[in-house]
């Protein structure tokens, strides 16, 4: 047995990355106003900005591409996914979207009312932002391990079911249209949620009245460490855990640029007739006809195929064993992380790594330009610029409380000599951190600030 994850694939197809030298990249970062997402990727070394809609496909999925049937209505791919999502979900119907905030939009377009509130564990930004945009509330609860970054919980995305039951109390279940857990929860540190808390979930929220919606975008890694953790699934198949997750659900939305392997698409889907006849309508206004989604037929195939690729063992083992593998490889050098490991991503915790520059300084705004400038790596903020937004009652800033600076793995993409490189780099800003210097705003936007926001160093 090899002492670190081995690929269950060869590479067919190379990309070419280029080094930058350390000049040329603060000259990058200063034009890119210190915001990430406005530099070139061309000026990147290791990209780990996203592992959304970064896979590499598999000859399969490429071969899948070339038999896209381009028809308007009808085509041979839809049918291909449709038979995909229900063996796998078990939902009756779905419409495909071009990602998952179009799959967010159509949901609640047809269902949030203005003043209503979603609960979730925790929502991820597009969620929370889209359901702002419908006049909604986003309500996070999250279970107090998860929010504790050194807690080696094995389920810290689960929901706490008690403030659930108590928020449905207080508000009303009238003023709930939907709750939803996210798995894996992404904003807090790509953590499982267990079977056991889904179910228990779904339950609640039925006694009430509820429906009840995953954000599926990480299934297949949820499910995997659920196979790991949760005590009467080791002998369980991937696809057998993943019915269950569903099974106590009513439908859900999917970003398939994560767990489906896709470089674009999405879906919504729901065992609901009425919902699915008002999300046909919304999609054809927004998307396409509901065969294609705002999608090609080939798109439609790569995620057909992918959805049942990401469910294979062998590659959800070598999966989270490579994102453990750089997560125990920066521990081992003492770098504060959120432990233990997600799924998809490596989380370093801003606030212990640079205890000195206050959350309102943007800590791990800070934390990723040096990651940058350091060794041309693109990781991406989750703390304060993502999160922190003013209580429209007391205009008090409210912060997040987690300030973290995610490192997302593609998947199928970076090898192990990749992961060391970012491991030597986080090293050697480690030894320095007390240099770093926090940031202010010179431009926010209103909503999902991080995409446009511009900063200036302090
Ligand atoms: C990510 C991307 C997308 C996402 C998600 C969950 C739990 C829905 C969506 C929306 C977004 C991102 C963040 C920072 C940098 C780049 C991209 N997550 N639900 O990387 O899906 O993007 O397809 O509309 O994580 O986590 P979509």
């Amino acid at each position: 047995m090899a002492k670190f994850p081995v690929e269950p694939f060869k590479i067919k197809a190379v990309e070419p990355i280029r080094q930058t030298s350390r000049a040329e990249r603060e000259q990058v970062l200063r034009q890119a106003n210190y915001n990430l997402f406005a530099v070139p990727a061309q000026d990147i070394y290791i990209d780990l900005m996203t592992d959304s809609g970064t896979s590499a496909m598999s000859d399969h999925q490429w071969a899948g591409m070339m038999m896209g049937d381009e028809s308007y209505a009808g085509c041979r791919n839809f049918f291909n996914l449709q038979e995909a999502i229900r063996s796998i979900t078990g939902f009756q119907y779905f419409v495909p979207t071009h990602q998952g905030r179009a799959a967010e939009n159509v949901l609640f377009t047809c269902t949030v009312q203005p003043g209503q509130s979603v609960p979730s564990n925790m929502h991820f930004d597009t969620t929370q932002a889209n359901i702002i945009a419908r006049g909604g509330k986003p309500v996070n609860l999250v279970a107090e391990e998860g929010l504790d970054p050194v807690s080696h919980a094995p389920f810290k995305g689960d929901i706490d079911l008690g403030k659930l039951e108590a928020y449905i109390q207080q508000v009303g279940a009238e003023n709930i249209p939907l709750g939803m857990l996210t798995v894996t929860n992404n904003s807090g540190g790509g953590q499982p949620v267990s079977m056991a808390n889904i179910r228990a979930t779904g339950n609640l929220l039925h006694q009430h009245g509820i429906p009840f919606f995953l954000d599926a975008c990480r299934y297949a890694e949820n499910a995997y460490f659920i196979k790991l953790r949760e005590s009467g699934y080791a002998d369980k198949s991937i696809l057998e855990i993943a019915r269950e997750m569903f099974s106590y659900a009513d439908g859900c939305t999917m970003s398939a640029k994560k767990d489906a392997l896709v470089n674009i698409g999405g879906f919504l889907a729901m065992n609901d007739e009425l919902l699915y006849e008002r999300a046909c309508q919304q999609l054809i206004l927004r998307e396409g006809f509901p065969t294609y989604g705002g999608l090609a037929g080939r798109d439609l195939e790569a995620v057909a195929r992918g959805l049942w690729e990401g469910l294979d063992e062998q590659y959800l083992a070598y999966r989270i064993g490579h994102t453990k593998y750089l997560a125990d490889r920066l521990l081992e050098e003492g770098i504060p992380l959120l432990e233990p490991a997600g799924g998809h991503a490596v989380y370093l915790d801003a606030r212990r790594f640079l205890p000195h520059i206050p959350q309102a300084e943007l800590p791990g705004q800070a934390l990723s330009c040096a990651l940058y400038v350091e060794g041309g790596i693109r990781g991406v903020e989750i703390g304060s610029v993502m999160f922190a937004y003013e209580d429209p009652d007391s205009g008090e800033m409210l912060y997040p409380a987690l300030e973290l600076v995610r490192l997302a793995i593609p998947r199928r993409v970076y090898t192990q000599a990749h992961l060391d490189y970012v491991v030597e780099s986080c090293q050697r800003i480690y030894a320095r951190r007390q240099e770093l210097r926090g940031l202010r705003y010179t431009y926010a936007p209103a909503l999902l600030r991080h995409f446009t926001a511009r900063f200036a160093p302090l």
